[in-house]
């Protein structure tokens, strides 16, 4: 039984000695019993989320572990960032219990090996980044995806840290496996993003929805299903997305903030996560930015 019952019960049959006025008692009742029953609510709302779901992945990031994640080194959107493996120039470090994604300003021009999906490789550049994938490695069919993170600044121009979820068919670097030859964002490489932030247009702002398939390769409306939202972003949070009968519900620190309605069954295939700090136009930028990620977690509902 929930504590609130047992200690309003124990008040309710002792006379309090130290409180001779009798308004007082009811007024310090009250209190007490305010108290009491948001804390029984908080302890049915665990108690409920733990008789639904079972987690199935967690990554607490006490060290880099490589059976859950791998460096993707991919060039898209134009991006003038260099994705750098095995946290070359600091991009990638695990420390302290957290996973720190940097874009850093390497101060001299560096050759990179990023390809696009077309096969053009990036130019030289300044600016390294780091971006982790778990791609062959932790897959889920829908189910509930969770992590915490913060940032360390936000609203600077051309920051466009992110978390989010993608089929696991996408065609797009590493190619591992014979299946993974789905273009982007068809069934099989479809993006549903969790927490997305972009700097030239937000300051404590981030934006979470599933991306629209246009039916064809590289076509989406990337803004019918996403919407934008106000954090702290430099306060750790949870941001999640799960799957609930048919609908996508995005949650930050457990509470429902926005759903896909109907759209979950668009999006039937197993996803991998991504988690990426990017640079994502010319804007120039000096020392790093951190995105700081505590945990990671994957859950699936009890049948
Ligand atoms: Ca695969
Ligand atoms: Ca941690």
């Amino acid at each position: 039984m929930c504590l609130f019952f047992r200690i309003l019960s124990i008040l309710c049959h002792q006379k309090p000695k130290w409180l001779p006025m009798k308004k007082s008692v009811s007024y310090l009742l009250i209190l007490i019993i305010s108290v009491l029953m948001i804390e029984c609510k908080t302890q049915e709302k665990k108690a409920e989320n733990e008789s639904v779901w079972e987690v199935d992945f967690l990554d607490n990031f006490e060290t880099f572990n490589p059976d859950n994640w791998q460096d993707q080194r991919i060039w898209v959107n134009n991006e003038t960032h260099c994705y750098v493996p095995d946290n070359q120039y600091n991009t990638r470090e695990v420390s302290d219990g957290t996973l720190k994604l940097r874009v850093v300003n390497a101060g001299k021009m560096l050759p990179c090996d990023n390809f696009d999906k077309h096969g053009n490789q990036h130019p030289e550049t300044q600016y390294v980044a780091g971006r982790i994938c778990s791609k062959n490695r932790k897959e889920f069919i829908k189910g509930k995806w969770t992590a915490r993170l913060r940032m360390h600044s936000n609203g600077e121009k051309s920051m466009f840290p992110a978390w989010w979820i993608l089929g696991a068919q996408n065609n797009e670097p590493p190619v591992q496996e014979p299946d993974e030859t789905v273009c982007w964002p068809l069934t099989g490489s479809g993006e549903i993003d969790i927490f997305e932030h972009h700097g030239d247009y937000h300051h404590d702002m981030f934006t979470t929805g599933a991306i629209e398939s246009l039916g064809e390769c590289d076509k989406s409306n990337w803004e019918s299903m996403r919407r934008n939202f106000p954090a702290t972003l430099n306060e750790f949070h949870e941001y999640s997305v799960e799957w609930e009968g048919s609908d996508l519900v995005y949650r930050l620190d457990g509470k429902e903030i926005y759903r896909n309605v109907g759209q979950g069954d668009k999006y039937p295939e197993p996803m991998f996560a991504i988690l990426n700090f990017a640079k994502i136009s010319d804007s120039p930028m000096e020392g790093s930015w951190t995105m700081e990620v505590d945990w990671v977690k994957h859950e699936k509902r009890k049948s």
